[in-house]
């Protein structure tokens, strides 16, 4: 059913039907949760959640941008307070054609004139349209609908203003010859006597609407007997909601502490629930092609003895580069780059690792094992797609984006710049099918070896550094829990390292693909090492 059928269904119901006021979209959607078939979309709450008046001063295209929201979330038909209808006939056309744009099934416009004052303010000083001037306004309405169901309420008042009975018939009837679809009598008074005495007047003529703001207290089945079509429980839940907000703002203010409100307050699910968050998920699962996760594998374990004291009570990983422990760094960038989670094997000084969010393993013979030994530590992280690196590595972020585009199953990171990069430590030579033409596109070389000796025999000179930087994806990471674990055999695997893995599983038929990079990292190795990290995190070469 449409939203301006639901609306028109309500209003010639033969029962009494209520109706409570929203003023945006999250109470629209409470307004609706809670059972109403209806929602009034107050000119007087809306303003106010502005933190406006109720005097036309916000635009009328700001109404309809909120009133938007409200139909946008909702099922339930929703009849906006149009207060005068913003300008004349011709203002109450355009409004018509919005409000249909946007599913809103009706509106009330009411006999005053253009800029309104809320009714309770002073009422009775405010001057009442001409009668024919709103005749005019409620026919231009009228054909300008294209859906026939759209209604609009025609809002009498003579009473607030502190005209007669009669006048307020008189008015009535010509709104109801001029095509309204239902009258809306409104009153000032603390009992219901006005409204139902116009009610048995009317006499059914067409539907009749009450809002009982003043006369709060008349029990529903004075409604009910008058013959009253829709009642409009107009404004409660922006006074709800400005009950709560001083209250719990209060709180808040004089505790300096939120402690003690968190039980009074919605809990914050609740928020996602009414925004619709779960909707959102399972759109999530059938249009977002599913992420294939990256992990990353840190070897930190090492003491990084060149530094003497300066890893006197940390391991390397945890020194300070530019404001920031080294490990802390690579974790930031691997957020950056969506790489998660991130197991970390330490070994030395493991308990000075304060680094949140890692998935920590310790190397307890960190002192006598190697490489191999903490990499089989996360023995367990080496699945799917991972990145595997060592833990003092300093490099931009665009080498790690990079090496996630590569879809070859183990792909190393070569730096062809010999010289370029100093070195410390012992370098870890890589020796490719072919060197780096540093052209974008071709065939990616392979790796053939990689030696700690600058010249390896028979293959001349090396075509770069390997910087420590492994990625895995598809067999990848089976290939090489499967090379670790035939090399654990090998008397000497304590001692073995990440490069003799690379060896293995290269002499294993493996390939690897050799992705060229130019410079722009650095590891920490040496107290030269630590000055020149300095300069390359605040942007150096
Ligand atoms: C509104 O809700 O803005 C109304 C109803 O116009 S009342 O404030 O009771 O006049
Ligand atoms: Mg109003």
């Amino acid at each position: 059913m449409t939203k301006p059928r639901a609306l028109r269904r309500l209003l010639e119901s033969s029962r009494t039907e209520f109706i409570l006021e929203a003023h945006n979209g999250i109470s629209a959607r409470i307004v609706e949760q809670a059972g109403f078939k209806g929602i009034w979309a107050s000119g007087l709450a809306i303003s106010a959640q502005f933190g406006v008046r109720d005097n036309n001063e916000a635009s009328w295209t700001q109404i309809v941008d909120m009133v938007e929201f409200m139909s946008d979330v909702t099922t339930i038909p929703i009849l906006l307070d149009g207060d005068t209808g913003y300008g004349n006939f011709n203002n109450m056309r355009r409004l018509v054609r919005k409000l249909e744009q946007r599913h809103v099934a009706g509106v009330c416009i009411e006999d005053k004139q253009f800029p309104k004052t809320n009714s309770f303010i002073e009422g009775e000083r405010q001057p009442l349209a001409e009668i024919d001037e709103f005749c005019g306004k409620i026919k231009a309405g009228k054909d300008s609908q294209s859906d026939d169901d759209f209604v609009i309420i025609a809002r009498v008042e003579a009473l607030i203003a502190g005209w007669d009975m009669a006048e307020a018939l008189r008015r009535a009837e010509a709104y109801h010859a001029a095509g309204a679809d239902g009258i809306l009598i409104h009153s000032k008074l603390s009992r219901p006597d006005e409204v139902v005495a116009f009610a048995r007047e009317w006499a059914g003529r067409s539907p009749v609407v009450v809002v009982p703001t003043k006369y709060y207290s008349t029990p529903p089945e004075v409604f009910r007997k008058a013959g009253v079509s829709l009642v409009i429980w107009a404004n409660h839940m922006i006074r709800a909601s400005v009950t709560a907000m001083e209250r719990v703002s209060a709180q808040i203010q004089a505790q300096e502490s939120v402690a003690d409100v968190e039980d009074q307050v919605a809990a914050v699910g609740r928020i996602f629930a009414l925004q619709g968050a779960d909707e959102l998920s399972r759109a999530q699962a059938i249009y977002l092609k599913p992420r294939q996760r990256t992990r990353a594998i840190v070897l930190a374990a090492s003491r990084g003895n060149a530094l003497h004291e300066l890893t006197a009570d940390r391991p390397k990983v945890m020194l300070s580069i530019g404001g920031r422990p080294l490990l802390r760094r690579l974790v930031d960038e691997f957020k950056r780059q969506q790489i998660d989670p991130v197991t970390v094997v330490a070994g030395y000084k493991a308990d000075s690792i304060d680094v949140p969010g890692l998935d920590l393993r310790i190397n307890a013979e960190h002192e006598t094992t190697g490489e191999l030994h903490s990499l089989q530590c996360a023995n367990d992280a080496l699945s799917g797609d991972a990145i595997i690196m060592y833990g003092d590595l300093l490099f931009r972020g665009y080498i790690l984006g990079d090496l996630l585009e590569s879809s070859a199953e183990i792909t190393v990171v070569v730096d062809s710049a010999l010289g370029s990069t100093p070195i410390s430590g012992t370098p870890d030579y890589a020796y490719c099918s072919k060197p780096d033409d540093r052209s974008m596109f071709g065939d990616t070389a392979e790796l053939l070896r990689v030696s700690e000796l600058g010249v390896d025999a028979g293959r001349g000179a090396p075509h770069g550094r390997w910087i420590g930087m492994i990625r895995a994806r598809g067999d990848g990471c089976r290939w090489i829990a499967d090379a670790l674990d035939s090399l654990r055999t090998n008397p000497d695997f304590d001692r073995l390292t990440i490069p003799d893995l690379l060896n293995r599983l290269i002499d294993d038929g493996r390939r690897i693909s050799v992705h060229y990079i130019h410079g722009h990292w650095l590891d920490v190795n040496s107290l030269e090492d630590i000055d020149r990290a300095g300069d390359f995190a605040h942007g150096g070469p």
